[in-house]
């Protein structure tokens, strides 16, 4: 079969570096993420992963677009590095596929590490979009995989990068990414037969090398076209056809994405009628308020966003009551952590740790209110919590009680 006469070490090398400088972004902000969640609380996912368990700290309030920004890249650039990383795999893909596979040892051990690298990539790709598409819907074991994959994938891309960087390093100088780039399709040449990733008998070019840059690179931007309204929002959000499942907004002051709706978690107005009572929890104590004591309450207002861990994000005007303030009605003023549930029963997102800081940074609110109105029973009527950088499912929508604890 004749074949591609543009395989070669320089077009493997410039999408190598490419990879070798976004897929560490990703795989860090990923990372970052699971200790977003607060896995001293046991409430990282998944639960338990033994001695991959990472250094802890606690994490900040601000700046409060932090997670906002980390998830944000490890989604969008995770999405736009997937056309760099098939063409990086199809610049590979004879030698990936050669016959016999193993001829020594050491090629043996080679392949498999190989399989660990492009299976995990794939892998991490394949429930990664999975994930962002229908999250809670499979329950957590979309978690479980991407989290353990992710580390299979760093041991073989750490080992890779090792092996490789000296051999990128040859690739990209074997060339000019310049002259490339003034080339034409027909004088586009394979490159020199010395190195193995070049076809011995190569076919009559159909692409120039630029040619296929601009279609990789065309496609990463495509893809990031589709996607990044879903994080900066405004107009842009209306060309985010990725965002994930089936974009419910709300109307007017509440005209904002809204992740589960209280239909789904059963929230209506007589379970609402009938049960809630915020009820706050000190050491010992027990306070009961009504929502209209809450309003009496000073109320502060502020923008913060809600960045889910999905990508997608969106920032409103929140007011309502400061969450220390409620700390300091029940008796801990100076909290070391506060518990959240919700009135929603069966949800896996019906509760969650809130890290002290959290609770005393002055913005962090139970809201009553978003952009001058009431909350909508979709965004956590009658009240939800708000925490600046805290990851989107922490922000508890109907919030039922808050149990502070000084440690
Ligand atoms: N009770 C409850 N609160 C919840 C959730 C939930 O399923 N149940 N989802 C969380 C998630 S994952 C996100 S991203 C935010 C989204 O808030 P919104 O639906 O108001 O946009 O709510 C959080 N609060
Ligand atoms: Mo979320």
């Amino acid at each position: 079969m004749p074949r591609s006469p543009l395989r070669g070490p320089w077009l493997t090398s410039v999408f190598g570096l490419v990879l070798l400088v976004g897929l560490p972004l990703v795989i860090l902000t990923g990372l970052l993420s699971y200790i977003a969640y607060g896995p001293q609380f046991g409430q990282a996912l998944p639960v338990d992963v033994g001695w991959l368990r990472l250094p802890g700290f606690e994490w900040p309030t601000r700046p409060a677009w932090l997670y906002r920004l980390t998830q944000g890249v490890h989604v969008g650039l995770g999405l736009v590095l997937i056309p760099v990383v098939l063409a990086k795999l199809w610049s590979v893909a004879p030698k990936l596929l050669s016959w016999p596979p193993v001829r020594s040892v050491a090629e043996l051990l080679e392949r498999l590490s190989l399989l660990l690298l492009v299976g995990g990539v794939l892998f991490e790709i394949v429930t990664g979009v999975l994930n962002i598409q229908y999250d809670y819907i499979f329950g957590f074991s979309f978690y479980t995989a991407h989290y353990f994959g992710a580390w299979v994938f760093i041991g073989a891309f750490v080992v890779h990068v090792l092996v490789k960087v000296p051999r990128m390093v040859q690739g990209l100088r074997s060339r000019s990414l310049r002259a490339e780039l003034r080339t034409s399709r027909e004088e586009t040449r394979p490159e020199p037969l010395a190195d193995d990733l070049v076809a011995v008998a190569p076919a009559e070019p159909t692409l120039s090398r630029r040619g296929v840059l601009a279609l990789v690179g065309g496609g990463s931007v495509l893809v990031a076209a589709l996607t990044a309204g879903q994080s900066i929002g405004g107009f842009t959000r209306q060309a985010a056809f990725l965002l994930p499942r089936g974009r419910t907004n709300g109307e007017g002051p509440n005209a904002f994405p809204v992740n589960r709706t209280a239909a789904a978690a059963r929230i209506t107005a007589e379970v609402v009628d009938q049960r809630w009572g915020l009820v706050l929890l000190g050491e010992g104590r027990v306070v009961r308020i009504g929502l209209d004591d809450l309003r009496q309450m000073r109320q502060h207002a502020v923008r913060l966003p809600i960045a889910c861990v999905e990508g997608w994000s969106t920032t409103q005007l929140w007011s309502g009551v400061r969450l220390r303030e409620l700390a300091a009605v029940a008796g801990v003023s100076v909290p070391a952590q506060a518990h959240v549930r919700s009135l929603e029963r069966e949800g896996a997102f019906n509760q969650a740790m809130l890290q002290g800081n959290q609770v005393l940074d002055p913005d962090s609110l139970l809201a009553l209110r978003v952009n001058g109105a009431d909350l909508s029973w979709d965004h956590g009527y009658p009240a939800r919590i708000i925490v600046p950088a805290l990851p989107g499912v922490h922000n508890t929508k109907w919030v039922s009680s808050i149990e502070f604890r000084r440690s």
